[in-house]
């Protein structure tokens, strides 16, 4: 069939006319990459119209992971959102999540297209979805992310297609896009190394459900990093130092195997830090967002390959790769989460993850979400799926916050997202732990001598000398005497200088 669509061009504001209060929406976007915006932006400045008239509007938000400013932003201030998952990273909502304003589902983002289309979240009432083109016959080409868009597509009961001129076409030669069908008829997923392809370069919708396309014209806005600081670096060069060695010993391949990299500062500079080692061989990646530094390391060759669900990357380094297309597109799989995060995919490939944590105890249990057991952050996002499924999983953060007055190793989380079951090296300035064969107390000792910052160290050992027996010690009347600590004093140990 020709391509061009015969679908009415609609205003956004004519397009947000056909969403109701309480209605859930989908929106395309994992991160800002992709993400819808005008009509979010739009319907943002509806809600405040109702909202200054007495009246209730308030939609509950579903998304691939986070999204753009004009839905964690825009959408949040005017006090839309009722309801949200599966991740967040805005300062808006998240402020709203933790008044309890806002109902919020934290969740593994590989779950959310089969959560979705089996209907744990009730009905999706509309999907808005950028893309840079639709078809008459109902295909999609997304744009910088693919994320849960092919089946908020295919689920939702009403479409609006937001067409971003702004985007290149050229976005869809990368892409890899097919949605698993239900079980029992799940068949193999044919991911044998991190570029193989087993879909098509469109999404696919019922071309009677496309209400109408909206035009608009704007890039994604994704912000740049800060340049690596002094404790994310020895952080990246304790890691280095190890894979350097599992390498030398044997136990990692001289060729290495994909490796997974998580958000954050901590992140990027270990990232940065692998790729210009002379002695790290070219890798691959089986990630789930491919970031800037990312960029640089294909082009030189050292990064060898990618796979993802969004390019989320600033303005310049994605006219970069539109620019050299012909280049990128042979180097860059982009998946639905689905299969991105999938852990089949990720223990078949034996990939090597590298995330980053607030927080982890003296036994191995992290906390990547919530500030003192309470406040989230962001959310687990897709740290869970690859700690828990990978070949070897790193956990990294600095070894204290708030200039020391928190130590990020404590005698016990106040929550657990990813726990001593799927951890099994334990990053920070001060050290490396692997935990890979200890039990629990050869990995409190090793946790506290390796990673603790030292004015810690004590403490946490008189904590673990003193809490009896049993298999994982604890002394249930003081394992969050550190919290209390804090909360009373401002500062974890009061008698520190
Ligand atoms: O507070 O904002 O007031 O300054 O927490 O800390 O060090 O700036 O955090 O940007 O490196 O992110 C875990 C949040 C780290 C992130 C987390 C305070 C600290 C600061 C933030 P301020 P940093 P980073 C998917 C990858 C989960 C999702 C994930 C994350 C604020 O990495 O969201 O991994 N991870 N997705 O001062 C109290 C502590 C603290 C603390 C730090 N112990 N207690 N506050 N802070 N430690 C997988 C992929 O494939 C991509």
């Amino acid at each position: 069939m020709k391509a061009g669509a015969p679908y009415p061009v609609l205003t956004p504001e004519e397009a947000i006319g056909y969403i109701k209060n309480g209605d859930t929406v989908a929106f395309s976007g994992f991160t800002p990459a992709g993400a819808a915006k005008i009509v979010p932006a739009t319907l943002a400045a509806h809600a405040r119209k109702v909202h200054a008239k007495g009246e209730e509007f308030k939609i509950r938000v579903l998304t691939g992971a986070s999204s753009s400013p004009q839905i964690e932003e825009d959408l949040a201030e005017a006090d839309a959102i009722s309801w949200r998952a599966p991740y967040q990273s805005g300062r808006v909502l998240r402020q709203h999540i933790n008044q309890q304003k806002v109902e919020y589902v934290d969740m593994h983002l590989s779950h959310v297209p089969q959560t979705v289309a089996s209907g744990f979240f009730g009905k999706v009432n509309m999907a808005v979805i950028e893309a840079s083109e639709i078809t008459a016959d109902g295909r999609v080409f997304l744009t910088t992310s693919i994320g849960a868009s092919p089946t908020f597509l295919r689920c939702a009961e009403k479409v609006i297609i937001e067409i971003n001129r702004h985007q290149s076409p050229r976005l869809r030669e990368m892409a890899d896009i097919s949605v698993m069908p239900p079980p029992p008829r799940r068949y193999p997923i044919m991911i044998n190394d991190p570029l193989c392809r087993n879909g098509w370069p469109y999404a696919i919708v019922d071309p009677a459900k496309v209400i109408g396309i909206v035009e608009t014209c704007e890039p994604d806005t994704i912000a740049g990093f800060a340049p690596p600081d002094e404790v994310s670096e020895k952080i990246a060069q304790n890691v280095i130092d190890f894979l350097l060695s599992e390498m030398r010993s044997g136990k990692i391949p001289k060729s290495i195997y994909p490796l997974q990299a998580g958000v954050g500062n901590v992140a990027n500079a270990v990232l940065a830090g692998l790729g210009t080692h002379p002695h790290i061989p070219p890798f691959f990646m089986y990630s789930e967002v491919f970031q800037n530094a990312m960029v640089e390391l294909m082009e030189d060759g050292k990064l060898l390959g990618a796979s993802a669900t969004s390019l989320t990357v600033t303005p310049d380094k994605l006219k970069q790769i539109v620019d050299n297309m012909d280049f990128f597109s042979r180097h860059i799989v982009m998946r639905s989460q689905e299969f991105s995060n999938h852990p089949g995919v990720i223990r078949r490939l034996g990939v090597i993850a590298l995330n980053t944590i607030l927080e982890a105890d003296i036994y191995g249990n992290a906390n990547s979400s919530h500030v003192m057991g309470s406040n989230i952050v962001n959310g687990i996002g897709g740290s869970g799926e690859f700690t828990r499924n990978s070949w070897l999983s790193f956990l990294m953060t600095p070894s204290v916050a708030k200039d020391g007055k928190i130590s990020s190793i404590v005698p016990m989380v106040p929550h657990v997202d990813n726990n001593e079951h799927s951890l099994q090296v334990l990053v920070t300035e001060q050290g490396l732990a692997d935990l890979r064969g200890l039990g629990p107390m050869a990995r409190a000792r090793t946790i506290i001598d390796k990673c603790a910052h030292p004015m810690y160290r004590d403490y946490l050992k008189r904590y673990v000398g003193e809490s009896g027996r049993g298999h994982i010690p604890h002394d249930l009347t003081r394992c969050f005497e550190l919290y209390n600590n804090f909360a009373k004093y401002g500062t974890m140990l009061p008698d520190n200088p």
